[in-house]
This record gives C-alpha cells, sequence and structure tokens, in this order.
C-alpha cells in the first residue's frame, strides 16, 4: 500500500495533534485582537467547518478568502480543509476588476473578506451566479453574516471530512506575463512536504519559536511561514494585520519577541534604512529568512553587521508551495540563493530542453513532494509548468564549482517587485489607456539596494506638456488602475521607442 488508500486531512495534521500533545493551552496565534491558544484555535477551526455546513457549502467547492492577517484566516483556511471544502485565500491587494474575474473563475459558492474589502466586491457580488454566502470579518456586518456570530453560534466538535494525501486541498492564484491570474490547485499532502522538507529540516524550526512573517498568509511564502511552520509544530506566530512598514515590523521585533523572522530583500532594505531597526542585543530573533527576488549580498552583510543575524536566502515559488533551494543555518553563500533543500531535485535545462553541464546557466525546473497538480482551467498554461515530475518555474540559474545556486534573471518578462510578481505589459496595459500616453515600455531597473523595481519609457501625444507634472499624474493613474505596488517608480519621456523592422519594442535596448 503506498498510503494513498488512508485518509489524511492536513489540518487534522496540522491542528488536533498540538491538543493531542498537551498544547492546548500553549499561544498559537498573537494578533490585533489579542492572544489565542492552540484551543481555541481547534474550536473555531471546527466552528468554521460547522458553519459552512450550515451554509450548505459542499466538499470540493471553493470559498475565496480575501482577508487581512488576523486569527479569522487560519480558523477559515483550516476550518474549510477540515471540512473538505477547498478555501482559495487571495491577495488582498488586487483591483475590483481581478476579484471579479477569481470568483468567476472559481466558481466560488462563499466570499469571507475583510471589512475594510468589502467596497471591493459591492458593486459585483449580486452578479456571480455561484455565490451564496457572503461573510464579513472584522466589526461590519449582523449577526447573520459577521463571522465571529456566525462562529459563536456553532459546535465546537467537527469529524473531519475523509480525504486523502493526494485530494484537492486548497488554490492559490499567481500572475503571469499575459492574462488574468491562475489558480494553482494544490493537494492535502503539500502543506506537511514544506513543513518537514524546509521548516524542520533545513531551517530548523522549534516549538519554542516565535515566529513572525513580514510576507503575508496569502502568499504561497506568508502560508508557510505564519500557518504550516508554527502549527506543524506547535509554535508560536505573530499575524501583523496591517501593512509590513517599518515601524510596524520593528514594534514587533520589540514589543512580542519573535526569534524566526521571514522577509524580503526590499523589505531588509528599508528596515535598514530607518532609523527604528533593533541593533544586535535589542531583539530575541536567532534566524531569518529571505525569499521573493534575490538577496544582493551587500543588503545581507549589512544585516548581519546591524542586527547580528544571519539572513537565509532562498527560493520557492508558488507552485511549489514553498522554498526548494535555499542556504542553511551555518553555511551562507552571500549572493547565493543556496543548495536545494534536501527531499527536492533541481536541474538547469538549456533552450534544447538537455541538463546543461555545471556552470552554465540554464531554465530552473524542480522535482518534489509539494508540487501543485495544475493550473484550474488552464490546460496550456498547465502543460507548460507542470511537465511530469518537472515543474517549471520561471528562472534562470547557474550551479558554481560548490554546488550553490546563483539567481540569473527571469526566463520571461516577469518582474518580481517586492517579491511579487509584476507583469509589464500589464502595467503598459493600463498606461496606455491614459489619454495623454501615445506608447509605453515597461522594464525592470535596479534601485539602490539592486532590488527591482518598474520603469515606464513614454512617448507622449504632445511633448510640448510639463513633464515633471505628467509624471505625477501617470503615477497617479497607474496606482488607480493597478494593484498599487505594480505603479511604474521611474518614467523616462522619449520621443520615440526603439523597435524591430517589424514594429516590435526592442526593450533590451531600453535596460540598457
Ligand atoms: O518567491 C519565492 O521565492 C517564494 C518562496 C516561497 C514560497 C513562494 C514563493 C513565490
Amino acid at each position: 500500500d503506498d498510503g494513498s488508500t488512508l485518509y489524511f486531512n492536513a489540518a487534522v495534521d496540522l491542528i488536533d495533534h498540538n491538543i493531542q500533545a498537551g498544547r492546548g493551552g500553549k499561544t498559537a496565534v498573537i494578533d490585533s485582537r489579542g492572544s489565542h491558544t492552540y484551543q481555541d484555535l481547534s474550536d473555531n477551526v471546527n466552528r468554521f467547518a460547522n458553519a459552512l455546513k450550515d451554509m450548505g457549502i459542499e466538499p470540493e467547492q471553493r470559498i475565496v478568502l480575501c482577508l487581512n492577517d488576523t486569527i479569522d484566516l487560519p480558523v477559515a483556511f483550516l476550518g474549510a480543509i477540515k471540512a473538505g471544502v477547498i478555501p482559495v485565500p487571495i491577495n488582498t491587494r488586487l483591483t475590483e476588476k481581478d476579484y471579479k474575474y477569481i470568483i468567476n473563475d472559481s466558481r466560488a459558492t462563499a466570499l469571507f473578506v475583510s471589512d475594510d474589502l468589502f467596497s471591493l466586491f459591492e458593486g459585483h457580488v449580486n452578479d456571480h451566479q455561484s455565490l451564496k454566502a457572503i461573510v464579513i470579518s472584522g466589526k461590519k456586518g449582523n449577526v447573520e453574516n459577521n463571522l465571529s456570530a456566525l462562529l459563536e453560534a456553532e459546535s465546537t466538535e467537527f469529524s473531519a471530512a475523509q480525504t486523502r494525501h493526494d485530494d484537492m486541498c486548497f488554490w492559490l492564484y499567481t500572475s503571469g506575463t499575459t492574462g488574468m491570474p491562475k489558480g494553482t490547485v494544490h493537494l492535502h499532502g503539500n502543506l506537511r512536504a514544506t513543513a518537514d522538507l524546509y521548516a524542520k529540516q533545513t531551517l530548523g524550526v522549534r516549538e519554542d519559536d516565535i515566529m513572525f512573517s513580514a510576507a503575508k498568509l496569502f502568499f504561497a511564502y506568508g502560508l508557510g511561514n505564519g500557518l504550516t511552520f508554527p502549527f506543524s509544530i506547535g509554535a508560536t506566530v505573530i499575524l501583523l494585520e496591517g501593512p509590513p512598514t517599518p515601524d510596524a515590523v520593528c514594534q514587533i521585533l520589540r514589543d512580542h519577541s519573535p526569534t524566526v523572522f521571514y522577509g524580503v530583500p526590499t523589505l531588509f532594505g528599508m528596515l535598514l534604512a530607518s532609523n527604528v531597526l533593533p541593533k544586535a542585543g535589542e531583539h530575541h530573533l536567532r534566524v531569518c529568512t529571505s525569499a521573493g527576488e534575490a538577496l544582493p549580498a551587500d543588503l545581507l552583510s549589512r544585516w548581519q553587521r546591524h542586527v547580528g543575524v544571519d539572513i537565509l536566502d532562498g527560493i520557492g515559488s508558488t507552485e511549489m508551495l514553498h522554498i526548494f533551494i535555499s542556504n542553511r543555518p551555518g553555511d551562507v553563500r552571500p549572493g547565493a540563493t543556496g543548495k536545494a533543500v534536501e527531499g527536492y531535485d533541481i536541474r538547469l535545462t538549456g533552450d534544447d530542453g538537455q541538463v546543461v553541464s555545471q556552470g552554465e546557466m540554464g531554465a530552473l525546473e524542480i522535482s518534489g513532494p509539494s508540487s501543485g497538480l495544475m493550473y484550474w482551467n488552464q490546460r496550456t498554461k498547465s502543460l507548460d509548468t507542470f511537465q511530469g515530475p518537472w515543474t517549471r518555474a520561471g528562472d534562470k540559474y547557474r550551479q558554481d564549482e560548490e554546488g550553490y545556486y546563483i539567481y540569473c534573471g527571469r526566463t520571461d518578462d516577469m518582474l518580481k517587485v517586492g517579491g511579487i510578481y509584476v507583469s509589464p505589459f500589464e502595467v503598459e496595459g493600463a498606461m496606455i489607456e491614459h489619454d495623454d500616453v501615445l506608447e509605453v515600455a515597461v522594464i525592470g531597473k535596479a534601485d539602490a539596494d539592486d532590488l527591482i523595481k518598474p520603469k515606464a519609457v513614454i512617448v507622449l501625444k504632445d511633448a510640448s506638456i510639463d513633464q515633471n507634472k505628467m509624471r505625477e499624474d501617470l503615477q497617479e493613474y497607474a496606482k488607480s488602475k493597478l494593484a498599487a505596488y505594480k505603479y511604474p517608480r521611474w518614467i523616462d519621456f522619449v520621443d520615440e521607442l526603439p523597435k524591430t523592422a517589424t514594429g516590435k519594442i526592442q526593450r533590451y535596448k531600453l535596460r540598457d
């Protein structure tokens, strides 16, 4: 028996063992509302599963979670999983258009949304035929649609759905160069695989750790950091409801004494530039991790000098659920992403599909037990990414003589901005709609910390317009049309864009 006939439910795996191990009274989560024990968490997970049943939501139906980071997100995510329902946590910083698309694409039967985000759904919730229920997290709503009120009325007993290791468990949406976001389908066994292979064996997380992730729970990186990893070993996690500004992050470092901090390079740079970052001796951190984009060696050494703690840089993907190449405690190579996490195989392939020789650059492919199954509703894109046991990441790497992987760029035009994918074509598509723009090309440009941000090169319809004012107008316009983090940080105006004889924009000339 290969185990495929045994029941396995990821929510039972992450929560119930903590109660059985006598951790019911231990703090599982600290959030803006206070401290929540493992017993509170377990009770509310069961209440949520019961609430879904009462709403008539069936196993395998999808529910969309557009929730800020509070206890409500783990409760909803794990409660749905316990009931065999498929939670789809989504980015809280998207636009109304994105949300409309995702609810349609997933055919969600219920929406759970934080009160401050509801206005982005209000105008279209009645257009979705599949939606049976809308539930508000936070202070707004009434006994019928406020999450806390609904949970209060439910039993704390629930018998888990009889799911298996390879059953569909949850989806995570990810953006691509073209088209709308794609839902990556993950299985019940995938969460445990990331906890065992990366968190326990590579990072070395411990039961006495207090963890804090600046990356939000709706990202694959944040979901592992702030939910799977702490609960898999009965540790404590701090959730930050609002944006991870340097002030908010440093206040957590001082007030709650986390021992593990999960960040991204842009934030490490902002923290170092602030004057509030605790120095060595003024915090309880023992290790930090970085992902989302390659960590420049200079940022790492400035962090080590100021904070006195290593950052373990690594790379993961939404499709692989978490990190599969990483530096290790005591083995940090500045400027390198590290070595393969044990349990994952890595290969680099050339344009001919063959594995390249040692030292040569190739497209990164990963094989391992946390790989997603496919993109929902996207056969062609699924076939391109999930190739048998190998999953294509879209990044170019080379391996040095000692086996460390070095990041060499993307295989497509995607930009990673603050750890989040941005399609230059999407930004161009929004900016070309501005009345004064004739042509636009968006490229990546390195900032002072050597981290990539979007830059727009624009041909105006009327070259005599005041360019400084136009620059500001266009940046505000981009923020109003797109998720705000996608706006171009720099705008250059030119008389014409470099093009091939067939009219294709020569982006490499703009990058130079
Ligand atoms: O961006 C990454 O490196 C990453 C890491 C962990 C999980 C997901 C992602 C995209």
